[in-house]
């Protein structure tokens, strides 16, 4: 039976074969991945961010124990942006998610970085794709919140928990760098520590810089919920506030262009990455590309000016 009838079947072999195929690039399996598309199962998605170390992995090995609570099967795609390497955390990722190990139910894959085929989003969105299509649901993305990849995390959810702690500065920090912009739910995690009424007033304060969403539709306004992930507890409120949102999106006929505008913006990325890669190597225009970036890198010539001239040549 070829792989992706197996990985339909739930196989868990098959299902940590293809997702490594995907995070390979291998064209077979992309095209054949490519080919039942629009037969694709769209399980809800929950993105969960946050600064390193606030307790991301330990609060989706809760959120997993609780939907298991309730017979959903789980998907889970730990991303690291920070590291090219499978390093040290995604061992500790292997550990805090060690006891559902032996449950068929619930599949847990951690992928290292930048892949050579593109951006964080593109091999996340495969590997969705590969646990959708083995029929779970929810699918929860964990990344951690560095520069861009909470945004990119943004758009791979339908609903962005941002994961915060009371201590460190580095929550003030998060604020600062506009995570807050992307969250559909906030979680002071870690709340047995000292601190926490301050950060929620920090958050809140935060909040009031949101942008106001485009004429005519709904605010959806962050719940804040407080957790202790080592504990399970503040889980089932977490869990209550993700389905909020969900209703939230449901209700106003949100969900759609979320998925609209996820699908664009991984055309986006995808046509971005195939066209460097082609000009990179060995595509028609890499001669021209070559000699535009001797003279971008000498300084000799602007990038913008680059980039036109590049389209010039190829009629584009
Ligand atoms: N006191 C306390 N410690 C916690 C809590 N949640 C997690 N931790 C601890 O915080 C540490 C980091 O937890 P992780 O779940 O690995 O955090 P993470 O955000 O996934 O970390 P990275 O993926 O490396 O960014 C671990 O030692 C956890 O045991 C909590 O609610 N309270
Ligand atoms: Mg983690």
């Amino acid at each position: 039976m070829d792989l992706i009838s197996r990985v339909q079947g739930r196989e868990i072999r098959a299902i940590a074969r293809a997702l490594t195929l995907v995070e390979n690039g291998d064209d077979a399996f992309t095209m054949a991945l490519d080919a039942a598309f629009a037969e694709l199962p769209h399980p809800e998605r929950i993105g969960i961010t946050g600064p390193p170390g606030s307790g991301k992995s330990t609060l989706t090995s809760a959120l997993v124990k609780a939907l298991r609570g309730q017979d959903k099967r789980v998907g889970v795609v730990a991303v690291d942006p920070s590291s090219p390497f499978s390093g040290g955390a995604l061992l500790g990722d292997r550990l805090r998610m060690s006891e559902h190990a032996l449950d068929d139910d619930v599949f847990v894959r951690s992928m290292a970085s930048r892949g050579r085929f593109g951006g964080l989003a593109i091999g996340s969105e495969d590997a969705c794709d590969v646990l959708a299509l083995a029929n779970f649901d929810p699918v929860i993305v964990e990344t951690v919140g560095v520069g861009q990849s909470e945004v990119d995390i943004a758009s791979l959810a339908d609903t962005t928990v941002v994961v915060l702690t009371p201590s460190a500065g580095d929550s003030v920090q998060a604020l600062k760098a506009g995570i807050m912009e992307i969250a559909e739910v906030v979680v002071i995690n870690k709340a047995d520590r000292d601190g926490a009424e301050r950060l929620e007033e920090d958050i809140k304060e935060a909040m009031e810089l949101r942008p106001m969403p485009p004429e005519g539709q709904p605010m959806w306004q962050p719940p804040i919920v407080r957790t202790v992930a080592t504990e399970n507890h503040g889980i089932s409120d977490l869990l209550t506030a993700i389905a909020q949102h969900r209703t939230f999106l449901t209700g106003n006929k949100l969900l759609s262009a979320v998925r609209q505008k996820r699908a664009e913006s991984r055309l986006h990325d995808l046509a971005g990455a195939a066209l460097l890669g082609s000009l990179k190597a060995g595509g028609r225009a890499q001669g021209l590309f070559e000699s535009l970036r001797g003279r971008v890198r000498a300084g000799t010539m602007s990038p913008r000016a680059a980039v036109k001239e590049l389209l010039a040549a190829l009629s584009l």
